[in-house]
């Protein structure tokens, strides 16, 4: 049976999942869930993911939430097929600095991507001020970045890994915002 996402389009958990399953060429079915209408708040819903957040994967049954985690279980699952994205758990030390660009996404990246992500959405009223602090917060880190990608061609060492990847879903939101940090920081966060 065909691995299904469960999940929203608009949705940067759910876009995190489908560019693994694109890099790994594993074929999918998306399962549309309406985040509108509450889809995601329904017992059905619940009984998968009970914290009524989208996306989670069906794996012939085998049901697995949490964006990052199902990223994992599919790099694991499907080693040799499409891109390699983790290293082999044997290398402690390529492992360990692939722990510390995951972690740092996690805690560096997301919380203040998406918090000038939300700032500026789209159709919604903004406050300034709350863009501005929110986009100042993001340019700290994004410095830590300039710093890491100035020494190393990605953010676990010489390899693409999914701590790139996870990257994908709130920067490409942030340019179609028009938050033009990604290419004003530095040449090594913008390559
Ligand atoms: N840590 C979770 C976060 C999931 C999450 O926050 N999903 C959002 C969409 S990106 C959602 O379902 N929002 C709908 C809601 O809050 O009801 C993951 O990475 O899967």
């Amino acid at each position: 049976m065909v691995l299904k996402l469960v999940g929203s389009p608009y949705s940067t958990c759910t876009a995190r999942v489908a560019v693994v399953l694109l890099e790994k060429k594993i074929p999918y079915e998306l399962i549309p869930i309406d985040l509108s209408k509450g889809q995601q708040k329904t017992p059905e819903f619940l009984a998968k993911q009970p914290f009524g957040l989208v996306p989670y994967i069906d794996d012939d049954g085998f049901i697995l939430y949490e964006s990052r985690a199902i990223c994992r279980y599919l790099a694991v699952k499907y080693r040799g097929q499409g891109t390699d994205l983790m290293p082999s758990c044997s290398d402690l030390k390529a492992t360990a600095l692939f722990e510390q660009a995951v972690a740092t996404e996690a805690t560096s990246f997301d919380p203040f991507a998406s918090g000038a992500g939300f700032e500026v959405n789209e159709g919604l009223t903004t406050d300034q001020s709350s863009v501005d602090a929110a986009v100042a917060k993001l340019t700290v880190k994004l410095n830590g970045y300039e710093l890491i990608l100035g020494k190393q061609k990605y953010l676990a060492g010489d390899d693409l890994t999914l701590a790139d990847l996870f990257h994908l879903p709130w920067g490409a939101t942030l340019a179609k915002f028009d938050c033009k940090l990604l290419t004003t920081t530095g040449p090594n966060v913008t390559r």
